[in-house]
């Protein structure tokens, strides 16, 4: 029996600085002279590790006695952030840190900022796994992330002179990367292609060729837990095995081409957010990642085993999946059971079902996965006749149940030419969730209805949350100081419920007024920033609006933008006075998938909505507007505390949860939104008084669809959308040019999916009453406390409590 460590005793600065100084000497092999802030960067992360290596390798040897059942997060992105503060503040070092690196002669800031943020991850999925690995670690449970280390991160945004987005590549790992420890030893072999033949009564898969998963494992510290647990993040790598046939017949480069499609598994993530991308190399990283960590756990819980009895694989570790990527992991554990331990298919199943949970995030339907039965049969060829079978089995037990045909049809796994991901996923597993209240519900009434008519003990919900350590804490020091002041205790930042001892504070217009300095320095630090990264000049006294996340036509930044276009047409032609306005700068943040026309061409609209509303003097001191470029974690944690009034205006039913709602709430912006995903919550809990609410709900929605819905009508009946949409199809924002702008125009006025133009009018309408209390300081951030006070809920602790109660029935290790 491994005995319980204590963590490694603290360090003084004096001795945080001699073993900064020894990774300078020993790993850099420069002195403190010759350093660069880049060198004390990697220097330090190296020391940091070293302290947490002990309470690593500790809770590795505590999770595989397999007392406590295990959670595996399997996730195709993981968007972890910069890892360097992080790591200091959960592992108790900050003070530490920031002395030695000024005894050093350097300023913290610049050693924290000398990191490469790694961006493995698209947008809110990516970042709530991030989240959830801080969570459970942080909360002593035991758990792995397992996904894939990405050469390629998500692309980095710039602008061309005419305002349109421009992708380059993320070569993240162009410097020393300290934090991935690569571990050649603990290599999985993941194999494709072939053909399945009959061996002795057995089905026997021969692939064609393979790839060798090499495992990056990244420390995952808990704040203060003494724990730490692993996100290990597979890279692809070549055998060095030729086709020697080929290479014979001196057809070298055909020779080579496994070893150069192997190396590709993991070279790049897929910019795609919310929408399925039906490729095969895609389908190779999802199968690629998760073949190697299941074959990873077996062998972590039975270490040297040739035959374990794998019938307690489920009560020693439970697996995640994060949306549809990494469903196939479901046959490829039936196979693996079936083929390599030689179980019999109930054993396997009862085993699989059990092990399996499925987190859903969408309810659009062009994001749900449905592979080609062609492609798996040519990648897969072994998991096609493992996928045939399990969709025979329901169709069988659903007629058990007395559904109809009709029904089971609908219902079908395996279509015959097409597997559905997500419907594999809620048969082939225990728990089924979506991620907010109103998005559960809903995928219990249309989504998935057939399934949880079937088995309605299977559907829960979990709404997301996010980690007040990365998103408070680190993201906003001067709000947490003063968190802290007015609570007497710093133990929000693991309890964040404690929030709630915030509410009488409200009452205390000494306090509010505090609390209203401390926005008003965020806001003062974010000019700074934003004239250091992009050279912009902003000023400090106008409301700071913000609308970040990536652009989909759902989430409406259409909408955004009309209004804004509207307001300003509006100063201009006299419909408003100019003395009545409010000085606003609105802040646009928001990649676009490479491919996705109508998203690229918004992007290019607002930015030269920006060139000709910040270069207009009739608007100067009232409006001005700018889109950050290359949205990122680092832009998210200096531009939320600097926000006041937040945008989550996607129509109602199309955004599942939302998680830059909850980290807006929790900085204290106040939020502009519709009744769609968290909002709903966030609204419920902060109460409706203290949240701008706009806009259809869910049934008007519908209804509308029903009835037909014709944007035109609502072009022509409010004159502000009218003259707004006139400006854009005019050429004022494209110099004159009319036709810049016709597909986005036309959109509007002829399709309009998400129902923008319907919702101007209310949208338009509550900015009055956004005005109106903008102007009284104390009451607004009395409402923007409260939002802080009341949203402790929505820490991604919390939310890790109810998987752990509802789903994983699980806890932290003895
Ligand atoms: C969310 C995705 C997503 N939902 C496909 N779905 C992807 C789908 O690479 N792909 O193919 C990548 C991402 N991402 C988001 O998840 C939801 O839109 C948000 O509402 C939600 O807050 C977030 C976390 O649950």
């Amino acid at each position: 029996m491994t005995e319980i460590t204590a963590p490694k005793s603290p360090v003084t600065a004096e001795q945080f600085a001699d073993e900064i100084r020894e990774q300078l000497k020993y790993s850099q092999g420069v002195t403190v002279e010759q350093a660069t802030a880049a060198d004390v960067y990697v220097a330090a992360s190296k020391a940091v590790r070293n302290h947490l290596q002990d309470v690593w390798m500790d809770t590795q040897a505590r999770t595989a006695k397999g007392e406590t059942k295990t959670v595996a997060y399997f996730s195709a992105e993981f968007l972890m952030g910069k890892q360097l503060e992080n790591a200091l503040l959960n592992a108790g070092l900050t003070d530490q840190f920031d002395k030695a690196v000024e005894a050093l002669g350097f300023e913290p800031k610049d050693i924290v900022d000398a990191e490469y943020e790694p961006g493995l991850g698209n947008g809110g999925l990516g970042r709530l796994a991030a989240c959830y690995v801080d969570s459970l670690a942080s909360l002593g449970v035991p758990a792995f992330g397992y996904g894939i280390q990405y050469r390629y991160g998500i692309f980095k945004q710039t602008f061309d002179e005419n305002g349109k987005q421009v992708e380059t590549p993320d070569y993240w790992l162009k410097n020393e990367e300290p934090w991935g420890h690569i571990d050649y030893n603990r290599d999985q072999k993941v194999s494709f292609g072939g053909e399945v033949v009959e061996e002795n009564g057995k089905r026997v898969w021969k692939p064609a060729w393979s790839v060798r998963a090499i495992p990056v494992d990244y420390l995952v510290p808990g704040y203060k837990s003494g724990n730490v647990n692993t996100l290990r993040l597979w890279t692809a790598r070549a055998y060095d095995e030729f086709d020697l046939l080929a290479f014979n017949r001196s057809e070298y480069m055909e020779a080579v081409k496994p070893q150069v499609a192997a190396e590709n598994i993991s070279k790049i993530l897929y910019p795609e957010d919310s929408t399925k991308v039906g490729k095969e190399l895609r389908l190779e990283q999802q199968y690629f990642f998760v073949s190697a960590s299941l074959h990873d756990a077996i062998r972590f819980f039975y270490p040297g085993e040739d035959k374990p009895d794998l019938t307690t694989f489920a009560d020693k570790i439970c697996f995640q999946l994060n949306d549809t990527h990494p469903v196939i992991g479901i046959p490829e554990l039936m196979r693996i059971l079936i083929d390599e331990y030689d179980y019999d298919w109930d054993t396997a199943w009862s085993i699989t079902t059990k092990a399996f949970n499925y987190t859903c995030h969408t309810l659009l339907p062009e994001a749900l996965e449905v592979w080609p039965a062609s492609l798996i049969g040519e990648l897969l060829p072994r998991h096609l006749e493992i996928i045939e079978k399990i969709s025979d089995q329901f169709k069988a037990e659903l007629k058990g149940k007395g559904v109809d045909d009709a029904t089971i049809n609908d219902m079908a796994i395996y279509t015959g030419d097409a597997v559905r991901m997500a419907y594999l996923a809620t048969y082939g597993g225990s728990y089924v969730n979506g991620v907010a209240a109103l998005h559960s519900q809903l995928l219990k009434d249309m989504t998935l209805k057939n399934f949880s008519d079937a088995y309605p003990s299977k559907f829960t919900n979990v709404t997301n949350g996010v980690t007040p350590r990365r998103f408070i804490k680190l993201a906003n020091p001067r709000l947490s100081d003063l968190i802290t002041e007015g609570l007497g205790t710093d133990k929000w930042i693991s309890d964040l419920d404690l929030l709630e001892g915030l509410e009488p504070l409200a009452n205390d217009d000494e306090f509010v007024k505090k609390f209203a300095a401390v926005k008003q320095a965020n806001k003062h630090a974010f000019v700074g920033f934003a004239k250091d990264h992009y050279g912009i000049d902003i000023d400090e006294n106008t409301m700071f609006n913000t609308m970040c996340k990536r652009l989909h036509e759902y989430k409406r930044q259409s909408l955004k933008i009309l209004a804004v276009i509207s307001r300003y047409a509006g100063i201009k032609n006299g419909t408003i006075n100019a003395d009545d306005v409010l000085p606003r700068t609105v802040f646009f943040g928001a990649k676009a998938a490479p491919g996705y026309y109508l998203a690229k061409m918004t992007i290019q609209l607002i930015n030269n909505v920006a060139r000709v509303v910040n270069n207009d003097p009739d608007v100067k001191g009232k409006l001005a507007v700018h889109f950050l470029p290359n949205y990122n974690i680092e832009m998210a944690q200096n531009l939320i505390p600097a926000t006041e009034l937040d945008e989550q205006i996607s129509q109602a039913g199309k955004e599942a949860s939302g998680t830059g709602n909850m980290k807006f709430a929790l900085n204290g912006a106040l939020t502009v939104g519709t009744l769609d995903g968290a909002n709903v919550e966030i609204r419920e809990r902060v109460g409706a008084e203290n949240f701008f609410l706009f806009g259809m709900n869910v049934d008007e929605v519908e209804s509308l669809y029903a009835t037909g819905y014709d944007p035109a009508k609502y072009y022509e009946s409010d004159p502000r959308l009218k003259q707004a949409i006139d400006l854009v199809a005019g050429g004022t924002f494209s110099e004159g040019d009319r036709n810049a702008y016709a597909p986005l125009v036309a959109d509007w006025l002829t399709k309009d999916w998400f129902m923008t133009l319907a919702d101007f009018s209310s949208y338009a309408n509550i900015q009055a009453q956004i005005e109106e209390l903008y102007t009284h300081p104390l009451d607004w951030n009395r409402k923007a406390l409260l939002n802080v006070a009341r949203s402790g809920f929505f820490s991604s602790d919390r939310a890790i409590e109810d998987y752990l109660k509802d789903i994983w029935h699980t806890g932290p290790l003895a």
